[in-house]
């Protein structure tokens, strides 16, 4: 699934992310790749045109160049970008308050609509009692495959009398439903042509019938950008709802995706990823983009973090370090930031890092029990562990809730930090490490 496009992405932030510092000619050169990915992945150009402009836009600003993670902000740049292109959320379908509410389903031949009827009805049929419609009637098998999929999936089925023509069966089901006390319909046509002049005057016929409140357009994934043309013109004659991409399984390229809500105004509702029938979801703009830019969900670590870490708070710390003052207060803030961003867990798990011990190897236990011992602490102790004696250290033990081992661990820990910090002070440029150490 979008193995290509993920695979240029990868490589373009792997390159980004091993620069020591993000440079206007480093971020051009990002942009440029990514111009390419893009083009390469059958992405309409227009579309192209514009989220390239509009990344270079933010990716130049100072809120990129100038924070503490450029590459990190820049990635999320072309995140939200995506996200945008692609319609920023998920479109719901519309239904009827009360009644019998009908989607029709159209496109072109071997789609996948026969198969996409079904798995919207499997998909929506805990809520409601659903009546599947085969109103095609010029691929011969068509019902029969129609009727299978019903049966396998348990919902209703509707197919006429053998020489009923569409309109007639589509009027007829609604009837039907209507006795069978069914809450949706949701109708299979004909594949075809869009040039076949009859057969859209059909659909539109139908449509006048059934004033259905959804008319979904399927297509398959694979055509890429072609569909946008078809989408335009179905859209003119039918004015469709929305668009189901099937087949998204397939080493789609990711152009329909990423084209079709610029180019045509429609929304995607929903994509198959697979012939079974539970092989459905419905299709968030940010979860693709998140597929595009990688495993990991790199993206939302970076607002996670950059909404809890108080950056003033941050650069004091450093200052302090530099002064050689940073004190156990300090190491509270520090541990502070890190809670406040919320469960750690929560947080490794979202990083696209491998081996199975990352979990163990922060204990947020252990960062509760630190949090409580150093809070009580006197603010003298705080500002001076060297005076830490042995009653002090019995009594913050009773007065945390731990032990005098751990207080001792802690106050160690601490003295061999405070060590270690003077080693890096000759070399400041460590500093992001060692505070990034300080969570581990
Ligand atoms: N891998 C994969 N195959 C799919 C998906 N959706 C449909 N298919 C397959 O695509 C083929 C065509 O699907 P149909 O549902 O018959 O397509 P259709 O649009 O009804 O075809 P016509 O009625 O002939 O126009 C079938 O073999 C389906 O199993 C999907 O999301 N993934
Ligand atoms: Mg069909």
């Amino acid at each position: 699934m979008l193995d290509n496009i993920t695979g240029r992405f990868d490589k373009i932030i792997k390159s980004l992310r091993r620069q020591s510092r993000l440079s206007e000619s480093n971020i051009k050169d990002g942009i440029r790749e990514i111009k390419l990915a893009l083009l390469e992945a059958d992405v309409n150009y227009k579309v192209v045109k514009e989220f390239i402009q509009e990344v270079e836009q933010e990716a130049f600003g100072e809120k990129v160049i100038k924070s503490v993670t450029p590459v990190e902000q820049f990635i999320k740049v072309v995140h939200d970008k995506l996200i945008d292109v692609m319609g920023s959320h998920n479109a719901e379908l519309q239904f009827k308050k009360t009644g019998i509410s009908v989607i029709l389903t159209v496109g072109l031949q071997g789609s996948g609509k026969t198969t996409t009827c079904a798995k919207l009805g499997y998909y929506l049929k805990d809520n409601k009692r659903v009546l599947l419609v085969g109103a095609d009637t010029y691929r011969p098998a068509a019902k029969d495959q129609l009727r299978v999929l019903a049966e396998q999936c348990d919902l209703g089925i509707f197919t006429g009398g053998d020489k009923d023509n569409p309109l007639k069966i589509c009027k007829q089901a609604l009837k039907y439903a209507k006795e069978k006390d069914y809450h949706l319909v949701i109708i299979d046509s004909a594949g075809r042509l869009q040039i076949d002049d009859t057969l859209m005057k059909e659909l539109v016929q139908i449509k006048k019938a059934v004033e259905p409140d959804e008319i979904l357009f399927v297509s398959d994934a694979m055509a890429g950008q072609n569909i946008v043309d078809v989408v335009s013109e179905f859209d003119k004659r039918l004015d469709i709802s929305g668009i189901i991409l099937t087949k998204f399984d397939s080493d789609t390229r990711g152009g329909a995706a990423l084209s079709i809500k610029r180019t045509t105004g429609k929304s995607i509702k929903f994509i198959g990823t697979g012939e079974k029938v539970d092989n459905f979801e419905l299709f968030h703009p940010d979860r693709i983009a998140g597929r595009i830019l990688g495993k990991g969900d790199v993206v939302s670590f970076v607002e996670k973090a950059q909404a809890s870490i108080d950056m003033e708070e941050a650069a004091k710390s450093e200052e302090r370090f530099l002064k050689n003052k940073f004190d156990l207060n300090d190491f509270l803030a520090q541990i502070r930031q890190i809670k406040n961003m919320g469960s750690l867990q929560g947080l490794l798990d979202m990083l696209p890092m491998k081996g199975p011990n990352k979990a163990k190897d922060v204990d947020e236990r252990e960062l509760i029990h630190t949090e409580a011992i150093i809070l009580s602490m006197t603010p003298k102790e705080r500002g001076n562990a060297r005076i830490l004696n042995g009653s002090r250290r019995r009594r913050i033990a009773l007065g945390s809730g731990t032990s005098v081992q751990e207080v001792n661990k802690l106050v160690k820990k601490f003295d061999v930090m405070q060590k270690m910090m003077k080693k890096l002070r000759k070399n400041p440029k460590s500093l992001q490490g060692l505070m990034g150490g300080m969570a581990g």
